[in-house]
């Protein structure tokens, strides 16, 4: 099957401004969005990207963890589809492009194909996964997650955000509880476009990351339970303190990381204090521990370490410790004959680009247990994102979704 042609290229402006149209509904309060999964925001979203894909002559399924599957038929009945998608959920304090580059770009694909009147094999199915950020219901990449049968619906429907809300009763709220089954759709193939989410191609001036591998990943949540009482009037030799446990703990998840340089990182990120008030010790703390590596064995050893040496920090100071992971994934190695394909489109388009590690998890780490599996980087200012100051140049956007539909294109098989 012969290659794309080298200046076949999407419409730059149109992703541009289907990018900013999609950053207006859920704003933040920085310039940056918060439109969490399963808010009227993000039923918002969704209604805004069904409207452009129908436009664009794709049909519709919904499945029962609220996932959208957007169809652009393909030459013959009986060829898997090739998926390409990401999400469009976002942090509480998100960028306007952390996955909803992912899922417009695919779009954006798509409309070029229907401009030059491009026909493929396999069909091209465009998806917007549900709930990838696990900001407001643990875990991250829920959905994708049900779908390749790490977790099962009834799990996933019952995990709760802050307010005691469940998954699955928002999903009904807003509407976008679908029928068909989870993971009954088989893939031919899965691309993912992202932006990195870190310092390394913007440093290195490369337009496309090329991505061979994801960091594997533990979320650990930590339960300690010390000993509510005034914090004026209780001698220091009486307190049981479940904040002084916590921040040994903080500190010992950093030293962990360091001694596990390089790649590996390890933080704290969400936090809760129970009673919460100012002049009363608290009765309990809980927060989720984040690390991360691409080496397996550093991965465990790290949380082994971890949780052996919180279990001491709160037996010294007669805190209750109890842990439970929440969030898990192995390393994963991307399909090296797809990573080919990125790797050769950037090259036929012009592009400069390197091998990187995803330093972010993404659908694409469960995707690949289901069916060969890729991503293509952009690189981001600073390299920040899930931050409202998150942003990426035009130009970093296009390029990266030209090699995004070249990548597509080759697996999907042009015939016509
Ligand atoms: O946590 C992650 O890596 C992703 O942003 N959900
Ligand atoms: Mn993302
Ligand atoms: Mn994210």
């Amino acid at each position: 099957m012969s290659a794309p042609a080298q200046n076949l290229k999407i419409n730059a402006d149109r992703l541009w401004d289907s990018l900013m149209e999609m950053a207006k509904i859920g704003p933040g309060v920085a310039g940056g969005n918060n439109r969490q999964t399963l808010t009227d925001e993000d039923a918002e979203g969704r209604a805004l990207f069904q409207k452009w894909c129908e436009a664009a002559g794709m049909t519709m399924g919904v499945d029962k963890m609220g996932t959208m599957f957007m169809t652009r038929a393909g030459e013959d009945p009986e060829a898997l589809p090739v998926y390409v998608g990401s999400h469009l959920d976002t942090q509480p304090t998100g960028g306007k492009y952390d996955g909803v580059l992912g899922v417009l770009g695919a779009l954006e694909a798509v409309r070029t194909m229907n401009d030059l009147g491009l026909k493929t094999k396999h069909p091209i199915v465009v998806t917007n996964w549900a709930n990838e950020e696990g900001a407001r219901f643990a875990p991250a990449m829920l959905a994708s997650g049900v779908f390749a049968g790490v977790h099962s619906l009834d799990y996933a429907y019952e995990r709760s955000d802050l307010e005691g809300k469940t998954y699955g009763e928002e999903l009904k709220r807003i509407g976008w509880q679908g029928d068909e089954e989870v993971g009954a759709r088989k893939m031919h193939a899965y691309y993912e476009l992202h932006i990195e989410q870190g310092p390394i191609l913007e440093s290195e001036g490369k337009d496309i990351g090329v991505v061979t591998h994801c960091q594997g990943l533990w979320w650990l949540e930590f339960t300690l339970t010390g000993k509510a009482a005034h914090t004026g009037s209780t001698p220091m030799p009486m307190r049981v303190n479940a904040g002084l446990a916590m921040s040994r703990i903080l500190e010992m998840v950093q030293a962990v990381a360091m001694e596990n340089q390089p790649n590996a990182v390890g933080g704290v990120g969400q936090m809760t204090f129970t009673p919460n008030s100012r002049n009363v010790l608290p009765e309990k703390v809980v927060f989720t521990v984040d690390i991360r590596t691409p080496d397996q064995a550093k991965l465990d050893g790290m949380r082994a370490k971890i949780e052996a040496e919180a279990a001491r920090i709160c037996d010294e100071l007669g805190v209750d410790c109890a842990v439970e992971p929440v969030g898990h994934f192995d390393p994963v190695t991307f399909t090296p004959e797809l990573v080919t394909n990125v790797r050769n489109a950037a090259e036929r388009l012009g592009y400069s680009h390197m091998d990187i590690i995803s330093g972010a998890g993404h659908d694409a780490c469960w995707a690949a247990k289901m069916a060969p599996t890729t991503m293509v980087m952009c690189p981001c200012v600073d390299g920040l994102s899930h931050n409202e100051a998150e942003e990426i140049s035009k130009d970093w956007a296009a390029a990266g979704t030209d090699v995004l539909l070249h990548a597509v294109l080759e697996t999907a098989e042009i015939v016509g």
